[in-house]
């Protein structure tokens, strides 16, 4: 009672691995198109510079790579790999190469600031570190040897781009055998509270997840699309679906390094994109500016939306001005490997613009009161619960934040208020753990939060999201001045600004006497919440 399954069932070819060493990156390597076809397929092209990379030459350099990185640098099973980069051509065959000798991937937003990246490096133990050359400079205050993606201009140091060209096998992978369980990356979350923390997914998670994605493309007929990429891969979202998922499947996909949203136009008219996985502010986008620019849109077929809230109204705009285009919401987490929910129609997803879907398969769910901890039935309101294989093992090295996250049964708590109607759609009504999200970006109160706090004129703060049309919600601070203080609006904001990566920039102050708390001493941002509603902000 109170506990729903996906009424989807896996095919037989989709089934979850029963093999006790399948490694994902052989798992992905062996759902490659076949020899004669992988030669003309190609899997990425870059929308900058045309390059083409065909599902051969993708093979090619991640044997090569993982024979330099196993033989030549002697990464072993279980070592972690940090990789730095936006995304590029490059970025599956370094994600295939590492996982592929049991090593442990993990990654991290190009754009986050040195002492970010310093924090993610020092608290993952990475002991090799991939960079492209423009954020090196991230990683040398670290001391972790470090490689670049492409050659260096003054030649004296390895490149990623030499190791794949350079004198290493690239017809066969080193035979390292890894359990189900092994970790097979880490990702980086700051879940229901507090700091981010590292997720640590196993094979067995990523070989699930996969499977997924090749259930999702059967369902939605996508296997011959093209598809477009600036969703980045270091996220989850971003890795599941072209760091590896659509490579299972055999897609062609561009790929942009960064968004940007006349890029984004000219890309799909030019390659003649079909299908566009996207975040919330990019519908709203295109549903406010794609009128006045000049594009072609004939050759779309879907977009999807998740990461984020999608308003029903952006929804129902879009729809009416992209008749031809489906709009499909999904919902995941990175704790969950990605996706947890879907829809598998189209009609489904028209006729439900306030859902993102139902649960996809091998996930079960309960919505849990929060008051009393038992399960609801349907139409009623509370914590979404899921499990299912691809839920992570644990957050690195912090067992309390594992505890409090998953219970005995592996039970994932979302930290997501929700309700799941009759029919199983699942709606997501309001976020109840402490996270901020800016254009889909993960934004942790707390770090912000100690940032305010190490400034000697401010005396207490606290963090709250303020709802933002255009990027879904902004971080907003209530700050406590020390006594005498003069401090203002924009020192704060400068403040922050030089210590953060730039979507977690404070972008709105208001000065208060106390910072409401509980007896306990936490801070009750729902008060802060709903007088952000009501006050002008200073
Ligand atoms: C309301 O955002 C993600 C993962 C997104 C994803 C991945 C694969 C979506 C579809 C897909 O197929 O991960 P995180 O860890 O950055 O953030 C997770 C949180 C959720 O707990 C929820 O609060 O992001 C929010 N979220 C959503 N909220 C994610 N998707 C949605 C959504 N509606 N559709």
């Amino acid at each position: 009672i109170g506990i729903y399954h996906s009424l989807v069932k896996l095919q037989t070819k989709h089934e979850i691995p029963t093999k006790p060493d399948l490694n994902t990156a052989h798992f992905v390597l062996s759902q490659f198109p076949q020899a004669h076809l992988a030669v003309a397929k190609t899997a990425f092209i870059d929308a900058r510079t045309n390059l083409r990379v065909s599902y051969s030459e993708l093979r090619r350099s991640a044997y090569s790579l993982a024979s330099a990185l196993f033989h030549g640098l002697e990464v072993r099973k279980g070592d972690v790999v940090f990789l730095l980069s936006p995304n590029s051509t490059l970025y599956s065959a370094i994600c295939l190469a590492v996982l592929s000798v049991g090593a442990v991937l993990s990654t991290a937003n190009p754009i986050n600031t040195a002492s970010e990246i310093a924090k993610q490096v020092r608290d993952s133990g990475a002991k090799l570190a991939i960079s492209t050359p423009e954020e090196l400079h991230k990683l040398v205050p670290t001391g972790v040897p470090t490689i670049l993606t492409s050659r260096s201009s003054d030649g004296r140091m390895l490149s990623v781009e030499e190791l794949i060209e350079g004198c290493y096998d690239s017809t066969e992978l080193p035979q390292v055998p890894v359990a189900q369980s092994d970790t097979a990356a880490i990702f980086y979350s700051s879940g229901t509270t507090g700091i981010s923390k590292g997720v640590v997914l196993t094979h067995a998670n990523l070989i699930s997840i996969m499977r997924l994605i090749l259930w999702s493309a059967d369902v939605s007929g996508s296997q011959d699309d093209i598809f477009l990429a600036f969703i980045p891969m270091f996220h989850i979202y971003g890795f599941v679906f072209f760091g590896l998922g659509l490579l299972c499947v055999g897609i062609t996909t561009v790929l942009m390094q960064k968004f940007d949203f006349q890029d984004m136009l000219d890309a799909i008219q030019k390659h003649k994109v079909n299908n566009v996985p996207a975040v919330p502010p990019v519908i709203l986008a295109l549903v406010k500016h794609s009128r006045k620019a000049s594009c072609d849109l004939s050759s779309l077929r879907r977009m999807g939306t998740g990461a984020a809230p999608l308003s029903k109204e952006v929804a129902l705009e879009f729809r009416k001005m992209f008749p031809w285009v489906e709009l499909r919401q999904g919902y995941g987490l990175t704790e969950s490997s990605g996706g947890a929910t879907f829809f598998v129609s189209d009609k489904d997803a028209k006729a439900h613009p306030d859902s993102c879907g139902k649960l996809i398969p091998t996930f079960s769910a309960k919505v849990i009161d929060t008051e009393t901890g038992k399960p609801l039935p349907p139409n009623k309101e509370g914590e979404l619960w899921l499990k299912s294989p691809t839920i992570m093992k644990e957050y690195l090295g912090n067992l309390e934040a594992t505890s409090s996250t998953i219970d005995s049964e592996g039970w994932l708590r979302t930290g997501d208020l929700s309700y799941i109607d009759d029919n199983g759609f699942v709606h997501i009504v309001e976020r109840i753990k402490e996270l901020i999200k800016h254009n889909g970006y993960q934004v942790a109160p707390a770090e912000l939060e100690s940032v305010l706090l190490s400034h000697p004129l401010i005396a207490d703060a606290a963090v709250i999201p303020l709802e933002d049309e255009e990027t879904g919600q902004i971080p907003m601070a209530y700050v406590v001045r020390a006594a005498g203080s003069e401090l203002s609006e924009d020192q704060i904001i400068q403040f922050v600004a030089g210590q953060v990566a730039p979507y977690k920039k404070v972008r709105k102050v208001s000065f208060i006497d106390t910072i409401p708390k509980s007896a306990a001493g936490k801070i009750l941002r729902k008060d802060l919440v709903s007088q952000s509603k009501f006050q002008p902000v200073s």
